[in-house]
């Protein structure tokens, strides 16, 4: 579909992350428009189920094309997408549940794959479609809707996982800086391969988190999102290990690896390499003797 559904009404909550997030993707797919000269029917946002998800129904101006699915396939329909028609820039847009919970165990082969498709993630640390509940992202002994007593889990770094799976391209993105934020989208959509853009957006709703990421001077309370200096190298694996695991929660692009083929490519390739065999040959191909 290329027209906005007019019967899905969802509304986010005043303040919302998300909506700097649509701000952002909005300028990136508009930025490739221009640059390539291409319609915005180039671009297919698959979305997830959740409240980030329902982004693809939001977005402003011109429409893509876009493919609500189901809570935690958004890869699996992603890779379907791009199988079918590799020419499309193909854009996840997933919250942090969806991708990391019940959407985890499609992470790393996508990863093995270098699926070329971006995959923007709205991680405000909890499931806000459904009230609240602890996500992957939650902290240890927070209390949410689901954990009154506290969360008995230790919280997943995505950005370490990512870095560990093999994702050739990882961003850390804030929807306090759109502009920024849309910078980042541009360079994952370019990237030749998987990339993740990982975006704190917080929920004013049931995790507002706005104070503990900016920091608040007047309070004494330090901010944990730090820019990543001009000089880091994101072709360097060590480095960007480094940048994660020093404390806080960098922002820019942490790692990008451009040597490893795309999965469009190998299936091309791999495509040339096939040789043509009638009915009667596959079956006498499996036959056990
Ligand atoms: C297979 C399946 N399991 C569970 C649900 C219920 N469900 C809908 S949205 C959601 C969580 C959304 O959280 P997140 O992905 O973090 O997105 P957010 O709403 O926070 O943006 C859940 C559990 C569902 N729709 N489908
Ligand atoms: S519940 Fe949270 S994530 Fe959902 S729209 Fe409201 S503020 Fe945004």
């Amino acid at each position: 579909m290329s027209a906005k559904n007019p019967e899905y009404d969802f509304k986010w909550c005043p303040g919302c992350g998300d909506f700097a997030v649509r701000r952002a993707l909005e300028q990136a797919m508009s930025d490739r428009m221009t640059n390539y000269e291409i319609p915005i029917e180039n671009n297919v946002v698959v979305a997830g189920i959740g409240c980030s998800g329902n982004l693809v129904h939001l977005l402003e101006g011109d429409q893509p094309y876009g493919f609500h699915g189901i809570h935690g396939r958004s890869l699996p329909i992603a890779m379907g997408v791009k199988m079918g028609r590799p020419d499309l820039n193909v854009v996840i847009v997933a919250g942090d549940g969806d991708f990391l919970s019940i959407g985890m165990e499609h992470i790393a082969p996508q990863a093995a794959r270098n699926l070329d498709v971006c995959a923007v993630i709205m991680d405000n640390a909890v499931y806000g479609l459904t009230k609240g509940q602890s996500s992957p992202t939650t902290e240890l002994g927070e209390t949410t809707s689901s954990t009154p007593y506290g969360k008995m889990e230790a919280s997943v770094n995505p950005l370490a996982l990512y870095l560990t799976l093999g994702v050739s391209f990882i961003a850390s993105g804030f929807s306090g800086k759109p502009r920024e934020l849309a910078d980042l989208i541009t360079q994952g959509m370019e990237h030749p391969g998987f990339a993740v853009v990982h975006v704190q957006s917080p929920c004013t709703t049931y995790n507002n988190t706005y104070q503990i990421l900016k920091g608040n001077p007047r309070k004494g309370i330090a901010p944990i999102l730090w820019d990543l200096p001009d000089d880091h190298d994101a072709a360097d694996y060590d480095a960007a290990h480094s940048a994660i695991r020093s404390g806080g929660l960098p922002v820019g692009v942490i790692y990008q690896d451009t040597d490893r083929p795309t999965l469009t490519k190998t299936v091309e390739d791999t495509l040339a390499k096939v040789k043509p065999m009638t009915t009667q040959q596959m079956v006498d191909f499996y036959e056990i003797r």
